[in-house]
């Protein structure tokens, strides 16, 4: 399996990625599902909502405040590394991600798409302006601008429309690629799921990596069970 992956990786000529929690898994950032995740306490349902936030700014504040400051402390792993390595290789390179902690960023993958937007940008309610803000912790929650207006995390909550240029580029990648990985994802939240199935209709080849099997394992062509950080690179050539 491992071997089969590693080959059809090396003789694609378009590759296109989609990563979920469980990439950050092993640089410390909790998943949302699954044990000790993120969600154990709540349904993502009750604090990721615009509902949520307009019942509780500050309840789902303290939720991104304590988030973050675990992202600050986290560095990018082997997974992460191993996909920068991939985007020098490939002529034809995309990566989509579900993360909002910024590590694919701070790891050097240039070509991405954040579906679900970024947990370092703010936007104000009143004026709506956009700003990048990494205060650990923040010293007011909800946080305010300088126009006076309430700060929300610049994220895509559920019910919440995509970023328009970042959702068009995921699709295009996923129709154009020969090999799509799909790492670390539990594959159950839309329309980000739907890409994988778009590149298996298109005749792509699908590898999954994942600690468990998920709505997609019976899809793809290979399922790798096992973490990112250890698995990836070794489908990655040019390592040892
Ligand atoms: C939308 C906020 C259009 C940011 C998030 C019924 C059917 C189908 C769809 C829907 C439905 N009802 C509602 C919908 C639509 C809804 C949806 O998909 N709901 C799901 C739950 C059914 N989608 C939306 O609302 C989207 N918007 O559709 O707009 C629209 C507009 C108006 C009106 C109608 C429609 C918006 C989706 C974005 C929601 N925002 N988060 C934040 O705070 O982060 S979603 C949240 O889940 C995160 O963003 C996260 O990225 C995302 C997906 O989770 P995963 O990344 O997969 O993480 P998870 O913990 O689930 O899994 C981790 C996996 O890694 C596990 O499988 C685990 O085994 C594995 N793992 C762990 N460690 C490792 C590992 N694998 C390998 N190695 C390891 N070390
Ligand atoms: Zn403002």
């Amino acid at each position: 399996m491992i071997a089969q992956a590693r080959e059809w990786l090396e003789s694609a000529a378009s590759v296109a990625v989609l990563t979920g929690a469980g990439i950050s898994a092993e640089s410390g950032v909790p998943t949302f599902r699954g044990p000790g995740g993120l969600w154990r306490n709540f349904r993502p349902e009750d604090l990721a909502t615009p509902q949520a936030f307009e019942r509780n700014p500050q309840l789902v504040w303290e939720w991104y405040d304590w988030r973050r400051s675990l992202i600050a402390k986290a560095e990018p792993n082997a997974g992460h590394r191993a996909l920068v390595q991939l985007e020098q290789q490939k002529r034809s390179f995309w990566l989509v991600t579900q993360n909002v902690d910024g590590l694919h960023d701070r790891a050097g993958n240039r070509r991405i798409s954040k579906l679900h937007g970024d947990i370092w940008t703010v936007r104000c309610l009143g004026c709506g302006k956009a700003s990048r803000n990494d205060q650990v912790p923040l010293t007011t929650l909800p946080p305010r601008c300088e126009c006076g207006g309430m700060l929300r995390p610049g994220v895509v909550w559920f019910g919440e429309m995509l970023p328009q240029q970042a959702l068009e580029q995921a699709y295009f990648a996923a129709q154009r690629a020969q090999v799509f990985l799909v790492l670390g994802t539990s594959s159950l939240v839309y329309p980000a799921a739907a890409l994988p199935r778009v590149a298996l209709d298109r005749g792509a080849r699908v590898i999954e990596i994942n600690l468990e099997p998920t709505e997609l394992s019976s899809l793809a062509q290979v399922s790798l069970r096992g973490k990112v950080g250890e698995l990836l690179p070794q489908i990655v050539t040019g390592n040892k």
